[in-house]
């Protein structure tokens, strides 16, 4: 679901960064893009859609930031799938929806102290006050914990408590008013019979969180990683009395209030604090007001290590202009403030030993070192791994096998090994070097010319195989339900499956050999494995996982293959195989006619089925029976019949839409008939604005390109002018 913090798309980022990604080349950065497109899409997965988010803000702000930075040096690297392109996050529809009154805004980070004075230079500028370190008597702000909690807003009517919501995506969340109605410190009634809309952060308080963790681990439930996931999870319990049951707090801190002349009741930030308070509203004490630049530099300092004695955890400081009048001079940006900044503390570190470093083989061959570490205990949870993503890496930092090590968890999530302590060595360290053979097959290692990823050539390598395998039958894929991982392991450790067609060719016998396979599962797998003999083509090129090639490009390249051997009055299985043959005559060249493919995507088509190993996966799934169906046939662009009101038409989205997500966006596009991409050129017919828009706005404007609102899209979808 969808509170937690917006994670947006269309971060700014510096020209010197797109730089750097240019000079790693196209093929280098193509490959950083297959790393960090997954990891992203993974990471914002879980953030949303569960409550237990594995990379911190921080990580994946650093990653998204070096995805942009790729996809503006090598635009034909960006996919509609990609994680730039999210459209928000869909409600789970367990609760009602409440639009809110006022959209609740986004905060914008910073790290360090310097990244804050650089907003205070911002928020004086934006002012016409003098740059620091001149004093601006007129400029104070007020510095509040940042709680690390649920965004949540709060509807009074005379007084008494009417209705509270999840942030949602800012413009809708959900109706979570019998929940919120069991924490205790919020008021059934205020103390005057005001009508007002209030804003604040719910969370699990951390003696509640080590009491509701040691239960769950005796019903043997899985334990919550953090209070924020157990706080988020106690909110949206389908069954009040489990909220009720968790006592959970919260903090206020906006108040949306009008006097009976009209005007707002205060003027401030500090002024709302009060009134809120004077409401009979739950405040945060642990504040500070009437602070320059300086004052909110101390409070921060004062907070880095006093914070962990709070009863609640907190993982930074809200900064916020404190005067209304300037706040509204000053404005936002796309959906935040331009008065306000979230200052986050630094990460906790520990020390640990580095056991061992262990190279693991991933689908696509590349040899990753991983960190084994004697178990730690950091920010909440024992660590004893962590990716050292490549043996540049380890070099960079130095690390040997044996040293003493800094490690840390930005934020809460993926663990990293920062530093060695090279003044804790003995002498008995080692160097890590990376195997010369794959240490999964023995297959000699191999190194690209000038670049810094160490493969396993061997496309049968197992590690290989259970990953592609996995991507083979998973559900961009052939979408074989039932064959997941642990199923997978045992097919492949048992010699039953060596290829993909071996799949189509196991039996209910084979596959009642497996652990813990009845009768019954096995008829179950056997039948949907059944099912999935049959996919549209994008679906089965989307399986192959050929490098570069995304869900919409597997689509485009589809309707390319359907258009170029039609299939009018061929069998199926035939036509498949006709396409598996022809596919790998197919140049560079011809590929790049395939819509929205550049040149780089293209060369990555062409190697991957002019390969002979790719020869034997088709020639072998052919022969295992699979067949791909043809796209249904859509006229071309420009032959003037229209396929619905988007026939011939490229649509953009970017920003985050609040009535759709991303897939389903797309999915609009598609069935009115129009083609979702990913980049916007001088061919995009629209481009779709949704919150957070960025830069891609920017390049609509600048060429021209026609920009709508949400609404805008849900006509043009629908057909309307
Ligand atoms: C806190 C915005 C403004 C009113 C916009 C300045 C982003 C979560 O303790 N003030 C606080 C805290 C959060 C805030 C504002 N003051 N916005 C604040 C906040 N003391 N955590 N947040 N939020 C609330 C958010 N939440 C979910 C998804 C995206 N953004």
């Amino acid at each position: 679901m969808t509170e937690s913090k917006d994670r947006t798309v269309g971060l700014p980022v510096a020209d010197e960064v797109v730089d750097a990604a240019r000079v790693l080349g196209a093929d280098a950065a193509g490959e950083r893009h297959a790393e960090l497109v997954p990891t992203l899409r993974r990471a914002s997965e879980l953030y949303y859609q569960q409550d237990a988010p594995e990379l911190s803000d921080a990580d994946y702000d650093g990653l998204m930031r070096e995805l942009v930075a790729i996809e503006t040096a090598f635009p034909a690297l960006i996919t509609p799938d990609s994680p730039t392109q999210r459209v928000g996050a869909a409600l789970t529809g367990a609760f009602g929806e409440v639009v809110h009154g006022r959209p609740m805004l986004s905060l914008g980070n910073v790290f360090d102290q310097d990244e804050l004075r650089a907003f205070d230079q911002r928020v004086r500028r934006g002012l016409g006050l003098a740059p620091a370190p001149d004093p601006a008597p007129d400029l104070r702000y007020v510095a509040e914990l940042k709680i690390d909690g649920l965004a949540i807003s709060l509807r009074y009517e005379r007084g008494l408590f009417v209705q509270g919501a999840t942030r949602g995506d800012g413009t809708t969340g959900e109706d979570v008013t019998t929940n919120l109605r069991t924490i205790s410190v919020l008021p059934e009634r205020l103390l005057e019979a005001a009508t007002a809309e209030v804003r604040g952060e719910v969370f699990m308080p951390k003696a509640e969180f080590a009491r509701i963790n040691a239960e769950r681990e005796e019903s043997g439930l899985p334990t919550y990683a953090n209070p924020r996931n157990s706080g988020a999870g106690s909110l949206r319990q389908q069954d009040p009395r489990v909220t009720a049951g968790r006592r959970l707090s919260s903090w206020t801190y906006q108040l949306i209030e009008d006097g009976p002349d009209g005007q707002p009741t205060v003027g401030s930030q500090s002024e709302a604090l009060v009134r809120l308070a004077a409401l009979g509203l739950p405040v945060n004490p642990d504040r500070a007001e009437g602070l320059d630049i300086d004052g909110v530099c101390r409070f921060l300092e004062e907070w880095r290590d006093k914070r962990h004695e709070l009863p609640y955890e907190t993982d930074g400081v809200v900064v916020k202009v404190d005067r209304f009048d300037q706040q509204e001079r000053l404005g936002m940006v796309a959906r935040a403030p331009r008065w306000a900044i979230a200052y986050k503390f630094p990460p906790e570190q520990v020390e640990t030993v580095l056991e061992d470093i262990v190279p693991y083989v991933g689908r696509t061959g590349t040899l990753t070192p991983v960190a084994h570490m004697r178990p730690a205990r950091v920010a909440g949870s024992t660590v004893a791994r962590a990716t050292l993503h490549n043996l540049d890496e380890v070099r960079r930092k130095d690390l040997r096998i044996g040293d003493w090590v800094v490690l840390q968890k930005a934020g809460d999530v993926i663990p990293e090994v920062v530093r060695p302590l090279p003044e804790r060595r003995t002498g008995a360290e080692r160097i890590f070097e990376m195997p010369a053979a794959c240490p999964v097959c023995g297959t000699a290692v191999a190194r690209d010319e000038g670049a810094v990823r160490v493969y396993c050539p061997n496309q049968t390598c197992p590690a290989r195989l259970a990953q592609e395998f996995a991507h083979f039958a998973g559900r961009g894929g052939m979408d074989i339900e039932g064959a997941g991982w642990a199923v997978l392991e045992q097919l492949l450790a048992r010699g039953l499956v060596r290829t993909r067609g071996d799949f189509y060719r196991l039996t209910i016998a084979d596959l009642v050999s497996l652990d813990r396979f009845a009768r019954k599962s096995a008829e179950n797998l056997r039948a949907s494995i059944e099912r999935s003999r049959r996919r549209p083509l994008a679906r089965v090129l989307n399986s192959l996982g050929i490098p570069q090639v995304g869900e919409q490009t597997a689509i485009d390249l589809a309707g390319w293959i359907a258009e170029r051997w039609p299939a009018q009055g061929m069998d199926p299985r035939e036509w498949t195989a006709l396409v598996a043959r022809s596919l790998p005559t197919v140049t560079t060249e011809e590929f790049q006619e395939v819509p929205g493919v550049g040149a780089v995507v293209a060369g990555s088509i062409a190697g991957y089925f002019g390969a002979p190993e790719t020869a034997a996966v088709l020639t072998d799934l052919v022969d295992a029976g699979v067949v791909a169906e043809p796209p249904a046939r859509r006229l071309a662009p420009g032959s003037g019949a229209a396929a619905g009101p988007l026939a011939g038409k490229s649509v953009v989205v970017t920003g985050t839409l609040s009535g759709w997500d991303r897939a389903a966006a797309e999915e609009a596009i598609r069935a009115a008939g129009g083609r979702a991409s990913g980049s916007v050129s001088k061919n995009t017919s629209y481009l779709v604005a949704g919150e957070n828009a960025g830069s891609k706005l920017a390049k609509a404007q600048e060429l021209g390109v026609t920009v709508l609102d949400e609404a805008g899209f849900r006509k043009l979808v629908a057909g309307e002018p």
